[in-house]
């Protein structure tokens, strides 16, 4: 029985860890700062001052360079077991290259993480969330093989220089939405316009990058620190628009394929490498193109078998949902494009909320019907766990955000019902996000925060809004109070 009332039947186990996520581009600030290096979104937001909405950047952003004691202060009021945040690549390696490393740097990260084990919560770190170092982005950033090998070198700095202190890694956040937004749509920072080529290039790259710095770890770093490694993979659900309708079903198993298979089969599957089906898809539409080679590169054998189990547990991203069927013809594609290779027509229901802009439409079984979709799929997860290392939604700013309490409420009790009566094997959830920070091309104008920003006071205060009370409740109490805020608030609850 769905509860949208009193307090939900279910409870998140013993075992399970809450947290909540941040990325470091879109909280730091203090670019130029202890000697920072630059990075592609310094550089690209300071170069084309109107790529964003609000034509913001990111040189302040929240300014938790400055106020990262505050930052744990409000993690620590949640009571969450665990923060899920980034290093800036360029803060630790102004260069992106090992032959120096900034002090500075990296007393900054070194101190965050051992304040927040004084507070018992523990540090799970990204290593790559979007912010490319400048010199390697000159030449190609993740389309150009060779970053693997400073990507490589990057990680063996971080593991050596943190490993005693962080046991939870994840190495790229969301390559599928990075390399798409990135050299597809050209919404995210440098705008790089190969769609259909480049995008591929990116993803495969990524999955090496992955791969070699999980096995690097796994030789020169596991034995003594026993650390988990992973990779955070981001996926809407794709619902079919007519789910009686055998092409609408076929269309949205397609979608995943292409988004989430295309990731996440070549490291969980057990034959690893691309999913038949994409492999085939790319090649024949190459084909008909006039490609004499297919636009999805592909792995050695060597590579494949690297690839193949390199992942502790899962990173589950996740906020939305569309209606798929078949369509070919989509004439707003661009020819050859990663959406124009998966031949989906996608859309919102009408009756999903979107209470911030454009994409994020509120439907909550899609997190059940998803994290089942990775289950199923991949046997693996009956031994590795699933981490929601992402989920939460938009919205135009202020405290009072009822939407956003509704939001993490019918999210939440969607993932009880996977955990419960579904038997899936998740294990932590964080909320996206700790505060208001930088949303890429949105600027400041996007709001996704547990704690609200001031981004015109000097000391970018932060204020609790009803959703942080409300997810803090159910951190401590394990259950969801759907009437939890309404009673804070003096309403009335029946
Ligand atoms: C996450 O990506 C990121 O990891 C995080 O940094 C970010 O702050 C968070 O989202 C919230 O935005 O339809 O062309 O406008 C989530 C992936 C990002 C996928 C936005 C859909 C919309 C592209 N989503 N994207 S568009």
């Amino acid at each position: 029985p769905v509860v949208t009332s009193g307090v939900s039947n279910y409870s998140f186990p013993d075992d399970f860890i809450f947290g909540v996520s941040s990325a470091a581009f879109q909280i730091e600030g203090g670019w130029n700062e202890g000697g920072k290096g630059e990075s592609i979104w310094d550089t690209y937001l300071h170069d084309h001052p109107t790529f964003t909405l609000d034509h913001n950047n990111g040189d302040v952003a929240a300014d938790s360079y400055h106020h990262y004691m505050e930052d744990i202060e409000m993690i620590k009021s949640l009571g969450v077991q665990a923060y899920r945040m980034s290093i800036s690549w360029t803060r630790i390696l102004p260069n992106g290259t090992d032959n120096y490393i900034n002090q500075e740097g990296v007393k900054y990260y070194r101190t965050m993480f051992e304040e927040l084990l004084k507070a018992n919560i523990t540090p799970v770190v990204t290593l790559f969330h979007w912010d490319m170092p400048t010199p390697f982005m000159n030449f190609g950033g993740w389309t150009n093989a060779k970053v693997i090998d400073y990507f490589e070198d990057y990680a063996r700095v971080a593991f050596k220089l943190y490993g005693d202190l962080v046991k939870m890694w994840l190495t790229i956040n969301e390559p599928h939405e990075n390399c798409e937004s990135t050299y597809g749509l050209a919404v995210l920072a440098p705008a790089l316009n190969s769609h259909g080529v480049g995008v591929y290039l990116c993803t495969h790259n990524s999955l090496l990058a992955h791969a070699r710095v999980y096995r690097m770890y796994e030789k020169e770093f596991k034995p003594e620190q026993k650390g988990k490694v992973s990779i955070v993979l981001d996926s809407m659900w794709g619902e079919p628009k007519d789910p009686n309708n055998p092409e609408d079903v076929q269309a949205a198993e397609n979608y995943l394929q292409m988004h989430l298979g295309m990731l996440a089969h070549p490291i969980f599957s057990e034959e690893g490498d691309y999913p038949p089906f994409v492999r085939e898809r790319i090649n024949n539409m190459s084909r008909e193109q006039g490609y004499s080679r297919s636009r999805l590169p592909y792995f050695t054998d060597e590579e494949v078998k690297a690839l193949r189990g390199s992942a502790d547990f899962l990173g589950l991203n996740h906020y939305t949902t569309q209606l798929l069927s078949p369509s070919p013809m989509e004439p707003t594609w661009q020819v050859p494009s990663l959406y124009h290779d998966t031949g989906v027509k996608m859309e919102a229901d009408p009756l999903w909320r979107m209470p911030g802009p454009d994409w994020l439409f509120v439907y909550p079984p899609g997190l059940r019907k998803l994290v089942n979709w990775v289950q199923n799929n991949y046997k693996i997860f009956k031994e590795i766990p699933i981490f929601i290392t992402e989920n939460g939604s938009s919205d135009f700013g202020g405290t009072e955000d009822y939407e956003r309490v509704n939001y993490y409420n019918d999210y939440l009790y969607q993932l009880l019902l996977a955990i419960h009566e579904d038997g899936c094997n998740v294990k932590g959830y964080f909320s996206w996000s700790l505060m208001d920070d930088f949303e890429w091309t949105d600027g400041f104008t996007t709001k996704f925060g547990l704690f609200y920003v001031d981004f015109d006071s000097p000391n970018r205060t932060r204020t609790p809004k009803l959703s942080a009370y409300n997810y803090g409740n159910i951190v401590r109490t394990r259950r969801i109070d759907f009437d939890y805020i309404k009673r804070l608030k003096g309403l009335n609850t029946t």
